[in-house]
């Protein structure tokens, strides 16, 4: 039985490494070099060669390098009976936590002002009266980490799943109507929503007219959740009135795209939380071992809801 790292746009030679460095009785493969593919029982993958699953014969279950895994679900050559796992740990979590605080308390102390006013020599103290409401689309294994972050600063917390249930101290909604409520509710909405059939598109005129006058949209979900035209038409209204991108339809971001040079645009490159090699490694050899033992791999996911 084989393990095979498929990540073509990654360099996979450090991940090996600590996965060997792990469990150095592990037949590791690097894509594209498969061997004999027939022995390839668990595959890793980020943005695979669409093909690549028509090729391994005996694969048993497939995880997503990172926490989405809306680059697998759909993929049509991955057998029904192939369990679809993906690698989210705490360390994920916890970056993601970080990123999103730390958006979020920029714009809110106004930080970028007072590096201004350096360059001026300018003395201008100013501090906001009251703490944000934060708004989580999603209360799942990030959106748990980043509300805990969050409540640690004593802001509002709200949240939106499809169950309705959410972490504790949480204030919850769902369903359409909850949707409206959370978008009007929030300083900050931060969308942290799988990519699914359901949720693509989510973020659109719709939503944006709920939302508060000057507040902000944060997206590191995927770009396929926002509609781009509508968010740059709601930018002119104010509503958001700033937004955080850090995931695009198109990545890299084309060069001539409007995000880059908006001036109420803030765009990072899909880096709000990467995975990382050594977290990756041990979550890797885990769900590889359950695999190998019958079980589902690490983050199952369900096939037909889509995460
Ligand atoms: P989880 O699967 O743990 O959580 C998903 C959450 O979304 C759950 O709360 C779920 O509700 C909710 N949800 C799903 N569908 C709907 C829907 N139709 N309506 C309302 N709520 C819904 O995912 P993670 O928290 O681990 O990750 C979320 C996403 O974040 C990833 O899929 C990925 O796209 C993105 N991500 C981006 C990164 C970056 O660097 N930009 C890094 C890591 C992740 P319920 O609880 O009821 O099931
Ligand atoms: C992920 C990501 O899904 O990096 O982990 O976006």
């Amino acid at each position: 039985m084989a393990l095979l790292i498929a990540t073509p746009d990654r360099d996979a030679v450090e991940l090996a490494r600590h996965i060997r460095d792990q469990d150095p009785s592990i037949d590791l493969r690097i894509w594209p070099a498969l061997g004999d593919a027939s022995e390839i029982a668990f595959a890793l993958a980020w943005k695979p060669p669409g093909k690549l699953f028509e090729q391994l014969p005996n694969l048993r279950a497939v995880s997503s390098l990172g926490a989405g895994v809306d680059a697998l679900i759909d993929n049509p050559a991955i057998p029904h009976g192939v369990a679809i796992g993906r690698l989210a740990g705490p360390r994920l979590a916890a970056n993601m936590a970080a990123y999103l605080v730390a958006t979020v308390v920029a714009h809110w102390k106004r930080l970028p002002r007072f590096f201004e006013d350096q360059q001026k020599r300018r003395w201008r103290p100013w501090a906001p009266e009251s703490p944000p409401a934060v708004g989580l689309l999603g209360t799942g294994k990030m959106g748990q980490r980043s509300a805990a972050a969050f409540a640690a600063l004593e802001f509002p917390v709200h949240g939106y799943s499809r169950s309705g249930r959410g972490p504790e101290g949480v204030v919850m909604h769902s369903g359409e109507q909850g949707l409206a409520e959370i978008a009007g509710i929030s300083d900050y909405l931060i969308n942290l929503l799988p990519l699914t059939n359901t949720t693509r598109g989510i973020l659109a005129r719709s939503l944006f007219s709920n939302m508060k006058q000057g507040s902000t949209l944060i997206n590191v979900g995927r770009g396929e959740h926002l509609v781009e035209e509508d968010l740059l038409e709601a930018l002119e209204a104010g509503r958001p009135g700033f937004a955080v991108l850090d995931v695009f339809r198109q990545e890299p971001l084309a060069e001539d795209h409007p995000f880059w040079k908006h001036p109420r645009v803030f765009v990072t490159p899909h880096c709000a939380s990467i995975t990382l090699t050594v977290e990756a490694a041990e979550l890797a050899v885990e769900s590889y071992r359950r695999v190998l033992a019958g079980k589902p791999p690490l983050g199952a996911v369900d096939r037909e809801r889509g995460y």
